[in-house]
């Protein structure tokens, strides 16, 4: 619809950026850190390892001190449990503990609002090893974790994000490394351990309502909308079924505490419905989360299959993982996008679309966890790096969330990804999403110096301004 005057964005926006523990750290194994399932997963060939990423761990109060400067009212980052709970469900580390109760404590100090995700792709290896999220007792270590988080830091943390995207977890299984098997086997196993995650972040989200009833608290999915190629019935049916099992098989369970009818259907159809104990719907219904976080990076597209082709990405554009299902639905290009570098589209429509799709369906308030560009940066002989593109990107999608507001989105928060350069999930350094750039490469530490970006003083700016300058 078109406003005839717009309500710009609400006082008391939380302008953030994001980041997680293993992707931006480093320190894999100081002061009694364990080793996560990112420590020990095999690395595809050319990228580099997460020893020491962008070593924030003895950067922290240089790169809060930044994030400052830029203006941030909100950091998004995660926790590793394995600083926390080295072996996933033994001893408490005390040293884990310290650094993030002073990270906590130096954001505060700037009046940074906090947005801790317990768990971004990082599961303790030692529970991997026990079988990780395919065994159910994964669920009570994670709940004993969340309860030591909420016990540690209660006092300096109000929102908290439960999972980071559940859903790619299981969509791309094997790219973030929840499964090293293939076929029909592994996909029995990846819904088993997926009710398991949800069963988890119910327990979690009822536990932080008791433990810290000032606390807010909501699941961290990446979403995004599914259209169809054409407006034939056919193609509209495979896009609703793609989006339940993409999208709503993951929020309607968080939030209604049930799976989604036509995800119910598919599982069913394909044998991978999870196994349900008694109670298990009752724990789930007690989850209320208070908001909705997601991340959004681009839409997807697909089809009705034909003559048994397919193939769709569920982050379309992303070549490395490409899925889709015979006789449910394939992927589509879509003619109206562009894409950037490393072939990721680029939809600013479709994140009002996404923005418009998830307030209707769950009439939450939403922040918004991760959105960003991946490019590779250059920096100028005076220190300087030009990034018009990430600007560009930023800057149309913060136009269209501001379109959404005026839609009615009760938008509360925007943490494009990633407030400083850090390793991609699978594609390296060069891979550049920050406001903040990192002096290093794939295979050379160089001296991880921090240089502010031209999209950090442009960001800075919009901060300023509470979005009326973009
Ligand atoms: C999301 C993850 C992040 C981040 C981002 C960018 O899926 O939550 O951890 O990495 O995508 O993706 P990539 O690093 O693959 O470019």
């Amino acid at each position: 619809m078109d406003h005839s005057t717009l309500k710009g964005f609400p006082e008391g926006f939380f302008w953030g950026a994001s980041t997680s523990a293993y992707q931006v750290e480093g320190a894999w194994d100081e002061d009694g850190k364990g080793l996560s399932v990112q420590d020990t997963k095999e690395l595809i060939p050319g990228t580099p390892d997460f020893k020491v990423s962008s070593d924030h761990y003895h950067h922290w109060k240089e790169d809060v001190a930044l994030f400052a400067e830029m203006g941030l009212k909100m950091y998004r980052f995660s926790i590793a449990w394995t600083r926390i709970i080295p072996d996933g469900d033994g001893e408490v580390n005390r040293a884990g503990i310290a650094f993030y109760r002073n990270l906590l404590e130096e954001l505060r100090k700037y009046h940074i609002e906090p947005l801790v995700t317990m768990y971004h792709f990082d599961l303790p290896d030692a529970l991997q090893k026990k079988g990780g999220w395919s065994n159910r007792s994964t669920i009570d270590a994670f709940v004993r974790f969340a309860n030591v988080l909420f016990e540690e830091f209660g006092d300096l943390v109000t929102y908290w994000l439960t999972i980071n995207e559940e859903n790619m977890m299981i969509l791309h299984g094997k790219a973030i490394g929840t499964t090293l098997q293939e076929g029909e086997e592994a996909w029995r196993d990846l819904y088993q351990q997926n009710h398991h995650m949800l069963l988890a972040q119910a327990r979690v989200m009822k536990l932080c309502h008791e433990k810290c009833p000032q606390a807010k608290i909501g699941p961290a999915p990446n979403i995004s909308e599914v259209y169809a190629e054409t407006c034939n019935p056919k193609d509209v049916l495979a896009s609703q079924t793609f989006s339940a099992i993409r999208n709503w098989l993951y929020l309607d369970v968080a939030v209604y505490g049930r799976y989604n009818a036509i995800a119910s259907g598919y599982l069913r159809e394909k044998g991978y419905y999870p196994q349900v104990e008694e109670g298990d719907w009752e724990t789930l219904k007690g989850a209320n989360p208070d908001f909705i976080a997601f991340n959004y990076y681009n839409t997807s597209t697909v089809a009705a299959c034909r003559e048994g082709e397919s193939n769709v990405s569920a982050r379309v554009g992303d070549q490395q993982v490409s899925v889709g299902e015979e006789g449910l639905y394939r992927g589509a290009s879509n003619p109206h996008l562009y894409r950037t570098e490393f072939g990721w589209e680029v939809d600013p429509i479709g994140f009002r679309n996404t923005l418009d799709m998830v307030a209707s369906r769950y009439g939450l308030p939403i922040i918004i966890t991760e959105n960003g560009l991946g490019a590779r940066d250059t920096v100028e002989e005076d220190g300087s790096i030009h990034d018009p593109y990430r600007i560009d990107y930023l800057r149309k999608h913060l136009e269209q969330a501001e379109l959404a507001i005026a839609d009615g989105v009760d938008l509360i928060g925007y943490c494009p990804w990633s407030a400083i350069d850090l390793i991609s999930t699978h594609q390296g350094f060069g891979k550049r999403y920050g406001f903040i750039y990192v002096n290093r490469e794939d295979d050379d530490l160089k001296d991880l110096k921090r240089l502010k970006k031209d999209s950090f003083y442009w960001y800075q700016n919009v901060i300023r301004t509470n979005g009326k300058e973009l």
